[in-house]
């Protein structure tokens, strides 16, 4: 199916560049799942990619959360997800000041070098999105910040009033801005956040996993299909994923929930 017939009014709108890419790759793929990747050595990373990559759109790293990181390493597993044709997403959540951002984006990782979407808190204000692209922009390179306007952990201080507001305001107006991190364990709030967001950036959401309820340490998970038929337009996906028996034919029936919801929502 042709993009802009399954994404409507969104594939027109857009404003930052990762996004069409990321869209594009969802109808080749016929899959909304970014995989949450948070394993801890590159040997584990490079196999889980080889059995899950044809049904993920993109991956999604902690890439300081590996203990036997080499760069001449990270670039193999770059080159792999090239092959699988994965958006490189860095799940940094920056929040300093911009022209600390800036460099955060070199340092021993360079993520501006490989990754194509970062996340990024905004409580330190707007120009972090400046920073973090002054940063692609140090390399020739072009990239997509998600703002964190939601969290899928309990009691998090992004719920205290008006702060999602204020994060959706100041990031609609940005075309560094790719798109929002949404609460998928909560459909009713992500709805709202739909509404608010519009159709020129993208909600991306964790929090999400068949099995619905409370996870480890605070988190909170929702219903995949929920999610995207609330306004998600990724479902972040993890030990949902990598802990199950069989990673592969799981990231096959979360990629083929989260198509058919998608066809549903643009049929709707
Ligand atoms: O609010 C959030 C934002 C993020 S990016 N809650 C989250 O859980 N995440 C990330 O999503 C988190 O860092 C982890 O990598 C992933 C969820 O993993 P899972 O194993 O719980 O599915």
């Amino acid at each position: 199916m042709e993009p802009a017939d399954v994404w409507g009014v969104r594939w027109e709108a857009c404003d930052n560049s990762m996004v069409r890419r990321y869209m594009d790759v969802v109808c080749k793929k016929q899959t909304l799942v970014i995989l949450a990747a948070d394993l801890r050595t590159m040997g584990e990373l490079s196999d889980l990619i080889e059995e899950v990559g044809p049904h993920i759109a993109a991956l999604k790293t902690h890439v300081d959360l590996v203990d036997d990181w080499t760069a001449s390493g990270w670039a193999a597993l770059c080159e792999l997800a090239k092959q699988h044709d994965l958006l490189m997403f860095e799940d940094r959540k920056f929040a300093d000041i911009g022209p600390i951002s800036r460099g955060q984006m070199s340092g021993v990782y360079d993520i501006r070098s490989w990754a194509n979407v970062v996340t990024a808190h905004g409580i330190s204000g707007p120009d972090i999105v400046d920073g973090l692209c002054a940063g692609w922009n140090d390399v020739a390179r072009e990239g997509g910040v998600l703002l964190l306007a939601q969290m899928s952990s309990r009691g998090n201080l992004l719920e205290l009033e008006g702060y999602t507001d204020a994060m959706v305001q100041a990031g609609i107006a940005n075309s560094g801005v790719f798109g929002f991190i949404g609460n998928g364990s909560r459909p009713a709030e992500l709805s709202v956040l739909r509404g608010k967001v519009g159709d020129k950036k993208l909600i991306w959401t964790p929090g999400v996993n068949l099995a619905v309820g409370d996870g480890e340490m605070g988190q909170r998970y929702g219903d995949p299909s929920e999610a995207v038929l609330s306004g998600s337009d990724g479902i972040i996906v993890g030990s949902g994923i990598y802990k199950s028996e069989n990673p592969s034919e799981m990231a096959k029936a979360y990629a083929d929930i989260s198509w058919s919801s998608l066809l549903k929502r643009s049929g709707d």
